[in-house]
């Protein structure tokens, strides 16, 4: 009997890959939340899974030699749930680089861009009242975020899926393709408004994506100066150096 897979998941995008492939791939896990508003990703024991303080991770107890093993990164974290179940990441060495392609490609380029407009577009406004000092970022992420989605919009023609097949390599960019959120209307992009929708049609999709916490500590970005210093100190806030 297989044992279930401890997800440390918080539900942002980068949370809902891991849990949308365990649920494509049908592997048992069971959701260990780290609650990022609240710091928990700082916790001493948090930390020996997960070194950069991000979630998600992930513990399989019967890892390799059926000894338990931690995996950090949600891009290895696919690559290992692909290579332990089988499915979803081609076997063969040829359809497996494409699928690697596209997975770096969404960890290096589509994540971060995202991420970064999310922060100047939307957090960064609050504090810096100063808009001069956010446009450009918010400008230079919005216009990255727009060519990244037009290079997956080619790659879409033509093709249902990125790599041909439904694969990792769509669960890694999905959870980033959100309408409206970075400043693009997907209208530009028909391909991939239908691989959108195709994806977001899947019932794995629906329950990986559905998985949230009882209760959430509210990181207020765009609160008062006092909740905005708060929400800051945890989720932009550094490690103590050790030395
Ligand atoms: N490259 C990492 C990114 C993970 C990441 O950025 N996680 C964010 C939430 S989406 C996080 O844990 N943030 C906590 C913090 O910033 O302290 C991955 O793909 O696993």
């Amino acid at each position: 009997m297989t044992q279930p897979i401890d997800v440390y998941y918080w539900p942002t995008p980068n949370g809902r890959k891991v849990t949308i492939a365990l649920e494509e791939m049908g592997l048992p896990y069971v959701v260990r939340y780290v609650d990022i508003g609240a710091g928990e990703q700082f916790t001493p024991e948090f930390l020996k899974i997960s070194p950069n303080n991000r979630m998600p991770a992930i513990v399989d107890p019967d890892g390799p030699g059926g000894s338990p093993i931690s995996v950090f990164e949600s891009g290895a974290i696919l690559q290992y749930l692909g290579r332990k179940s089988g499915k979803l990441y081609p076997a063969d060495e040829r359809g497996r680089t494409e699928v690697d392609e596209w997975l770096f490609w969404q960890m290096a380029n589509l994540g971060p861009a995202c991420g970064h407009g999310n922060h100047f577009r939307n957090y960064a406004p609050g504090f810096l009242k100063d808009t001069r000092q956010t446009a450009y970022g918010a400008a230079r992420f919005t216009n990255e975020v727009n060519r990244l989605y037009g290079v997956l919009d080619e790659r879409l023609e033509g093709r249902d899926f990125i790599c041909g097949e439904y694969s990792i390599a769509d669960i890694i960019s999905w959870p980033w393709v959100i309408p409206g959120a970075f400043g693009q209307n997907l209208d530009e992009f028909p391909n991939l408004k239908a691989w959108q929708a195709r994806i977001d049609a899947r019932p794995a999709v629906q329950a990986g994506k559905a998985i949230k916490p009882p209760t959430k500590t509210q990181a207020n970005l765009r609160g008062t100066e006092e909740e905005q210093a708060k929400a800051r100190s945890v989720l932009f806030g550094q490690r103590a150096r050790r030395r």
